[in-house]
């Protein structure tokens, strides 16, 4: 099915210069671009957005570390996308993130993990109403479509 899914690129990412290479990855993927902006997420958006995490002893020190920069959002398009991006992204814990993932190729940290990305339909759904308006996600025709996918799999 075809499917939108959010990715926030942190901080780290940030600071490392590393957008354009993780930006890359999802494009050469063959995902669809819907959406993207930066924005300098609150500690009231950050609490509802990791509410999961919030018994954690690491909530308080994950939203600040979320809220030293901007952060780039994303939303990326593509049949299974919640999934497909789930597994390019890898482990929570970058040092068990395998090698070829985003996560085990630029990340040695569980905190600093370089993306957020959503974790199932549901949890995307929600989130990409969280973090955009309905006119900051673009629906367009993309050219290599038929390149991308055989007319069975869309
Ligand atoms: P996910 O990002 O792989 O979906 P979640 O369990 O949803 O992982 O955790 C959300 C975020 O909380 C992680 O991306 C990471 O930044 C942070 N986090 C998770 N577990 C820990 C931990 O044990 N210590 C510090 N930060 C953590
Ligand atoms: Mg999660």
């Amino acid at each position: 099915m075809m499917e939108k899914t959010l990715v926030i690129l942190k901080p780290c990412t940030l600071q490392r210069g590393l957008i354009g290479e993780v930006i890359s990855r999802f494009e050469q993927k063959g995902l669809i671009l819907a959406g993207m902006k930066m924005a300098w997420l609150s500690d009231e958006v950050l609490s509802e957005h990791y509410t999961h995490q919030k018994d954690k002893p690491f909530f308080q020190r994950l939203k600040d570390s979320m809220n030293t920069t901007p952060v780039v959002i994303c939303c990326w398009k593509g049949v299974d996308a919640v999934s497909v991006v789930r597994t390019m992204i890898g482990a929570t814990n970058g040092r068990n993130a395998l090698p070829g993932t985003i996560r085990g190729d630029y990340s040695v940290s569980v905190q600093e993990n370089i993306v957020h990305a959503s974790d199932s339909i549901e949890t995307a759904t929600v989130e990409l109403k969280r973090f955009f308006n309905d006119d900051e996600l673009f629906s367009y025709d993309p050219v290599l479509l038929s390149n991308l996918y055989a007319n069975d799999e869309i």
